[in-house]
């Protein structure tokens, strides 16, 4: 019987090229092209399954386009890309890579929260300018971050590991916004309060956003929003461009209505809003809150995992929906 063909849609690491190529029948890209959508419908139209970073649409123009497709394996723990009722409905499973990322990705927006507050960037650039002649008892003074308030809206894995650091790390008192309350015993273990959206916004120090993207996300902030934060805030995105307004949000850090903005991800990336390069009081990172080699290494993995898995007749490991397997 011939091996399943997989699509490996990016550049990746090349040993789990290998770990793939010991199952499937492997088209990889070692080139690193990236494809428009008509090009990727092209590439997976003899393809049973594949293996996408995050930023490949699958629609239902793509499947109507894949008919042998039955798997997608998303290496990202958002799916966003997927459109998953669509995908439901053609009978494809959709999978993502939980849990592996969660630590470092805390880890991450802890770091952004701390070099967004204290100014970091800013700093940097002013003493690499040749700009430090001497001490000042003002320069760069920036927010405290221990003991302030942390607001953390999207309270899933990634936003329970922040309140952790900031909680039991740094004495903050962390309050949190959510579709759904945590039940008492993770808000115990966060020390987490929950709040209505805009107690958060006017009383947190730092809001951290890290909940998913969604038509109901869109730009869950906005002018309104900024305008309820206080002055002295700041704003932390490592949840997906596309939840912030960035027009609105470069507006307001140019007219000073919030302190500062640490901004992992943009709307449209990896193009970013012009307004957002020209503002100083922002640190700007590309998209990489997850990246440690370890962890992206965890990452492709498991999403090579779910492919061998599925297709070994076990079922994916991280399943994002339950279709019924595809009339073929
Ligand atoms: C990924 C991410 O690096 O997992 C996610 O949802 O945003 C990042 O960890 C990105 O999506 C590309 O894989």
């Amino acid at each position: 019987m011939s091996q399943p063909k997989i699509l490996i849609a990016r550049e990746v690491f090349p040993d789990v090229v290998e770990r793939l190529r010991a199952h499937f029948d492997v088209q990889d890209n070692p080139q690193d092209t990236i494809w428009s959508p008509a090009e990727l419908a092209a590439q997976l139209a003899d393809k049973d399954g594949a293996f996408t970073t995050g930023s490949q649409r699958i629609d239902a123009a793509l499947l109507a386009a894949c008919p042998r497709l039955q798997i997608v394996a998303n290496m990202a723990v958002g799916y966003n890309n997927f459109d998953v009722d669509a995908m439901t409905a053609a009978g494809v499973q959709g999978t993502n890579t939980p849990d592996v990322l969660t630590e470092t990705t805390a880890d991450f927006g802890f770091a952004l929260l701390m070099a967004t507050a204290r100014r970091m960037a800013e700093s940097e650039h002013f003493l690499r300018a040749g700009l430090w002649k001497q001490w000042r008892y003002d320069m760069f003074a920036g927010a405290e971050v221990h003991g302030s308030t942390l607001g953390i809206i999207g309270m899933g894995r990634i936003g329970q590991g922040i309140a952790k650091r900031g909680a039991h790390g740094f004495g903050m008192n962390v309050v949190y916004h959510n579709r759904s309350r945590l039940t008492p015993a993770l808000e115990a273990e966060c020390k987490a309060r929950y709040v209505e959206k805009d107690e958060l916004l006017a009383t947190a120090d730092h809001v951290v956003l890290v909940l998913p993207y969604t038509p109901a996300s869109h730009h869950t902030i906005g002018a309104a929003e900024l305008a309820k934060m206080k002055p002295t805030a700041t704003l932390i995105n490592i949840a997906r461009g596309g939840i912030v307004d960035d027009a609105a949000l470069a507006a307001a850090l140019r007219e000073g209505r919030i302190a500062a903005a640490g901004l992992d991800v943009f709307e449209g990336e990896p193009r970013v809003h012009p307004d957002l390069l020209t503002v100083p009081n922002v640190v700007l990172t590309p998209h990489i809150a997850s990246a440690t080699v370890a962890t992206r290494r965890a990452m492709a993995n498991l999403a090579a995992d779910n492919l061998i898995a599925f297709f070994g007749g076990r079922g994916p490991l991280t399943p994002v929906n339950q279709p019924a397997p595809r009339a073929r």
